[in-house]
């Protein structure tokens, strides 16, 4: 197939409560809709997931749509696509900004599996030689509360919708008092805590005593670009540490893994570029026993679709950061919802992402002036 026309509409949604974490807190959120045409008329949808701000990783919303409109879009132009796995070779020259390359490859597999009449989970589960589920168990990530009952309220609620593991952001080494208070409050529940960078090796004491059945990892306590220090501090705590701010590449999963930096790796499509990498990264942890799971950042309706495709991966079975969709946003840009039930989503049985986007956005999309 080629590809003949390349859309792009920004869009702002209001969070129905402020997500804080330790590099920001968050209370609109915008993405980037990608619209993309074949020559068969065929849409496929991808959503550009950079934040508006560089703190969590460099790339920012304008920084990436400049980068697609200006370098990516034009390496679309005229080229005939087989395999959706071609656009990373296509890509390769560019350094660094994953998200903004995710954004346009994963609209690229959408469009692709619905070229071949496929869901996208489908045709994901048989380029790994596997099965897919039709429902995926996932967790929900907790932004930072200042205070025991205020989280202990959250936590109860988390659970009460099913939920089947609890993320927790600290924003702080002092907040550890309250996240152990929480631990033995609820002995039953799975929990894990994501410090977003926001710990020193000074914590490794209060770290280590954390150390809890109930506690399976904590994710990215040291500072982004750090692998060496992980490494020093999973070498000395019992609970397995967890990367997310260090991961854009196989190559940083190859590096963390031979430093022994983490033994779980928090996978996001829109971070590491893609799908095709994404996979590249699955077979390598399964291969070498990482644990290996579905992250989140806040996605709306067509982000979500797609990291849920690839969260229904057969072996990809620890909970995945995928909310339902009622609770981020007022309103979706797509026309369905993902509804929690018994603690799971269920993927979606419609062709490619399975998600269509509202009338409204669509037109809209439909009207921006094509970049190729
Ligand atoms: O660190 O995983 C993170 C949200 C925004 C940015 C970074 C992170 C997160 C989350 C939320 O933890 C995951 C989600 O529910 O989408
Ligand atoms: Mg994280």
């Amino acid at each position: 197939m080629k590809i003949i026309k390349m859309h792009l509409l920004p869009i702002k949604l209001q969070l129905k409560t402020p997500f804080i974490s330790n590099h920001e807190t968050i209370s609109e959120r915008e993405i980037t809709v990608i619209g993309l045409k074949n020559d068969a008329g065929i849409w496929g949808y991808g959503e550009l997931e950079a934040f508006s701000t560089p703190y969590y990783t460099p790339e920012t919303q304008e920084s990436a749509r400049l980068i697609i409109r200006k370098i990516i879009g034009p390496l679309l132009k005229n080229i005939q696509i087989n395999q959706p796995e071609e656009i990373t070779n296509i890509f390769s020259n560019i350094a660094g900004n994953q998200m903004a390359k995710a954004a346009v490859e994963t609209a690229v597999w959408d469009l692709f599996a619905k070229t071949q009449k496929k869901t996208l989970a489908a045709l994901i589960a048989q380029k790994m030689n596997t099965t897919y589920r039709q429902n995926v168990p996932v967790g929900i990530s907790i932004g930072a509360k200042s205070t025991f009952t205020e989280l202990k309220n959250k936590v109860f609620s988390a659970n009460s919708q099913g939920y089947q593991r609890i993320k927790i952001k600290v924003t702080s080494s002092e907040e550890l008092v309250i996240i152990k208070r929480i631990l033995q409050e609820f002995p039953n529940l799975t929990f894990m805590i994501d410090a977003n960078s926001s710990f020193s090796l000074n914590t490794t004491a209060k770290l280590a005593e954390l150390a809890a059945p109930n506690l399976v990892m904590i994710e990215q306590p040291l500072r982004t670009t750090d692998l060496v220090d992980h490494s020093r501090l999973q070498s000395r705590i019992k609970t397995r540490l967890c990367l997310d701010e260090n991961i854009f590449s196989l190559d940083d999963v190859k590096t963390a893994y031979t430093l022994k930096s983490a033994q779980a790796i928090n996978l996001k499509i829109a971070r590491v570029g893609g799908i095709t990498n994404s996979l590249a990264i699955i077979n390598f942890c399964w291969e070498h026993k990482l644990l290996v799971w579905c992250g989140g950042m806040l996605e709306a309706g067509i982000g979500r679709a797609t990291n849920l495709a690839l969260a229904s991966l057969n072996g990809l079975n620890f909970p995945g950061d995928i909310s339902a969709s009622s609770r981020y946003y007022f309103k979706d840009v797509i026309t369905s919802e993902f509804i929690l039930e018994h603690g799971m989503l269920s993927v979606p049985v419609e062709l490619g992402i399975g998600v269509v986007l509202n009338s409204m956005f669509q037109k809209a999309l439909q009207n921006t002036i094509s970049l190729l």
